[in-house]
């Protein structure tokens, strides 16, 4: 099977919502050698991105939205094993969180399966993360960078509301964040000062790296 066709049977399996299917595609693509990031950024995600669309405009209803989620998690266990092969030691420390009221973290799991893979030791807080839990694990682990993902335009306060307190509470110099997700961009990072801003998972490696001066 091409690289082609893997990917576009991909995109199929998350809009058919066919679980085993998309585990068998994630699987033949590993025993193929494929690039696992590849077939996740233009394969799952793609037609992930589709379904949303689906949605927005009324075409499939959210049981479906959830189903292919949890039809997109599996495929993305199966490429992140294989994308963590070769990671190589620890050099710095990130806190990474989706932010307060925000449950979508499929994005977010690609971002911190590529940060680990450029030996940054990810602390992930997992989804709907108080403000306050954010800051307290960053200070807990001497992080050196504090991402934060949302994914819907009412939840990228959280990303404000981090940066205010980091300020409030005299801490904003002891950490370098970074902020992606949808809705999230160069222009919104510059507004509530926050350090980077990623569209994607490759780029917030690179930026992770710019932020540890790497
Ligand atoms: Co929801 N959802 N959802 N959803 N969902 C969106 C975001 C939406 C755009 C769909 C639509 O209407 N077209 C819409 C938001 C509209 C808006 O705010 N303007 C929406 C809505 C409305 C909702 C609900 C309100 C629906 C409802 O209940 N009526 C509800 C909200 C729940 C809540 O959070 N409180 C909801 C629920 C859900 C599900 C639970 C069903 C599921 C999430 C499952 C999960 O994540 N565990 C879901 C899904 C799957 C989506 C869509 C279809 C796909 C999101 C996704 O996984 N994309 C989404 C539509 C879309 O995005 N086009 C949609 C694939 C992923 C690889 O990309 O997440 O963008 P992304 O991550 C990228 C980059 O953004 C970046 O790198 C990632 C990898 O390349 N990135 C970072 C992300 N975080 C980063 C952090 C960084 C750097 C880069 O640094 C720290």
């Amino acid at each position: 099977m091409s690289l082609e066709d893997i990917i576009a049977e991909a995109r199929e399996t998350i809009l058919q919502c066919d679980q085993a299917r998309a585990v068998a595609v994630a699987e033949r693509a590993v025993a193929q050698g494929f690039d696992p990031v590849q077939v996740l950024s233009e394969g799952f995600s793609y037609g992930i991105r589709q379904m949303g669309d689906l949605f927005g405009r009324g075409e499939v209803f959210l049981p479906q939205l959830i189903l292919s989620s949890e039809v997109m998690k599996s495929a993305v266990a199966i490429l992140d094993a294989a994308i963590q092969g070769g990671t190589p030691q620890a050099k710095a420390k990130m806190v990474i969180a989706t932010v307060e009221g925000d449950v979508h973290d499929i994005g977010k799991g690609i971002v911190v399966s590529l940060l680990k893979t450029q030996g940054i030791e990810v602390y992930d807080l997992g989804r709907d993360v108080p403000t306050v839990k954010i800051i307290e694990k960053a200070l807990e682990v001497e992080a050196d960078i504090i991402g934060t993902s949302a994914l819907l335009t009412t939840t990228l306060m959280g990303q404000k509301k981090l940066e205010d307190e980091l300020r409030k509470n005299g801490l904003r110099d002891r950490f370098k964040t970074m902020v992606g997700g949808a809705p999230a961009t160069q222009r919104w990072a510059d507004r509530i000062g926050a350090d980077a801003y990623a569209e994607d998972a490759a780029e917030a490696v690179t930026k992770a790296l710019a932020l540890l001066g790497k």
